[in-house]
């Protein structure tokens, strides 16, 4: 197991002890369909306490793990600082303009200089009308496991660049933020201006996001604004945005670019485990917890496998294809968000979810996240490894469709399981 899932799993440990969650309890239907994996009558109590343990749907803002460059960090200025510079609501613009490098034709740019800048208040004259929210797992493309999952709310980008009048020569939006004025420190993004304009495959619109949880967003979280871009991993995020150029330039100027990854990455669905006891007696069945993130493929199963380390593993097989691979049970959606949600209410309308009853349309969501759980029988004593994969909804199992590390993590989860004599 990689160090820094090692960190990430112990932190997710620690959240779920703060954040405690009830679930409903799972059916014990759903388990007895599982002969080799389940207890045979009712849920496990054991099982019962591992679910109950598990973190909460929505994270806190301050519980995110934190992906911010910048020396200092722009959120750790203080309140006089960010005022200064234009990260606070009553400060903010946004400027827009054309690339110099490469011209895009615009009836007109949104400058400083010419007082024409978007302020927080055109922002939220907009918002009235055309404010979405959408709920979004926040995954790094180079860490791999979720940073956070949120409900964000924001106005489409494509409202402030229709104020530019744009014409003919437009093919990109290039964007970036605060970056204390030190062009080394710069972290720049970017996407197709296709996708800014028009959202396919169901997807909500990338938005100009100011709320998270239904609170204004946290300077660490890239207050006032960032871009929220529904499908695509973090660093197409950018927080504490301050400038968008409209080019005519048809490639991508990512700095994760530079760092050898796919820019145009959508979330991969892939799970993981919650961590085991580092023991088990012989004979005792062993709860098992884990998360899943849910790709644009979405996840139609996540599956487990317990193996015996002191056996071989099968020749040939480098996806584990052919592994007796058994059904965990993807829990029903909490009763509790979590989140910091006022009244545990998901804010009204959100995507995905029915306006008048707050509860989702389909489970489990997709970009989004989910909680699995399963029973392992009592094993006879040695040293094992338990893998899971998820299934998504074209039924590609992981780490498949796309095994490659630089489009996202897919990796098969992993952990090791002593069970004692
Ligand atoms: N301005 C700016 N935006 C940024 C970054 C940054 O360093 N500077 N990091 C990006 C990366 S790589 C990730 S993974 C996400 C993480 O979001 P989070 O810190 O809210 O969890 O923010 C993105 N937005
Ligand atoms: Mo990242």
């Amino acid at each position: 197991m990689d160090t820094e899932l090692a960190s990430f799993i112990r932190e997710h440990k620690d959240l779920t002890r703060r954040f405690f969650l009830r679930l409903g309890a799972v059916g014990a239907s759903s388990f007895s369909a599982l002969p080799l994996f389940c207890s045979d009558d009712g849920q496990d109590p054991a099982l019962d306490r591992k679910i109950r343990e598990i973190e909460s749907w929505l994270t806190l803002q301050d519980g995110f793990r934190d992906v911010s460059r910048g020396n200092p960090r722009p959120h750790s200025l203080d309140e006089a600082k960010r005022k200064k510079v234009g990260l606070t609501r009553d400060t903010w613009s946004l400027e827009v303009l054309s690339d110099p490098e490469n011209k895009a034709s615009l009836g007109r740019q949104l400058t400083k200089k010419d007082n024409t800048a978007f302020t927080f208040k055109h922002l939220m004259r907009l918002a009235k009308t055309r404010a979405v929210r959408f709920p979004k797992v926040m995954t790094c493309l180079n860490i791999g496991c979720p940073l956070g999952n949120g409900i964000w709310e924001g106005v489409p980008l494509r409202e402030v660049l229709w104020l530019t009048q744009p014409g003919r020569n437009l093919r990109r939006v290039f964007y970036h933020g605060y970056h204390n004025d030190d062009p080394e420190q710069m972290f720049r993004s970017s996407l197709p201006v296709g996708r800014v304009l028009e959202d396919l495959y169901d997807l909500p619109p990338v938005i100009l996001c100011y709320k998270l949880n239904g609170q204004w967003l946290e300077p660490r979280r890239g207050a006032p604004v960032r871009v929220v871009v529904p499908e695509a991993y973090g660093f197409k995020n950018i927080k504490w945005l301050s400038h968008l150029y409209l080019t005519n330039d048809w490639r991508a100027n990512d700095t994760y670019g530079e760092q050898n990854n796919d820019v145009d990455s959508p979330l991969k669905t892939f799970c993981d485990p919650f961590p085991l006891p580092s023991s088990v007696k012989t004979g005792q069945p062993v709860p098992v917890t884990g998360y899943a993130q849910v790709g644009i493929s979405g996840l139609s199963k996540v599956q487990v496998w317990i193996h015996n380390d002191a056996e071989k593993l099968p020749p040939e097989d480098e996806y584990f294809l052919k592994a007796p691979w058994r059904d965990a049970t993807i829990l029903p959606p909490p009763k509790s968000w979590g989140g910091g949600l006022a009244d545990n209410r998901i804010p009204s309308p959100t995507y995905g979810f029915d306006p008048k009853t707050g509860q989702p349309r389909t489970w489990p969501i997709r970009l989004s996240r989910a909680h699995w759980a399963v029973l392992l029988p009592g094993l006879p004593a040695g040293k094992y490894t338990l893998r899971c994969r998820t299934i998504d909804s074209n039924g590609a199992a992981q780490p498949l469709p796309r095994p490659f590390r630089k489009s996202g993590r897919a990796k098969i989860g992993e952990m090791p399981l002593t069970v004692e004599a």
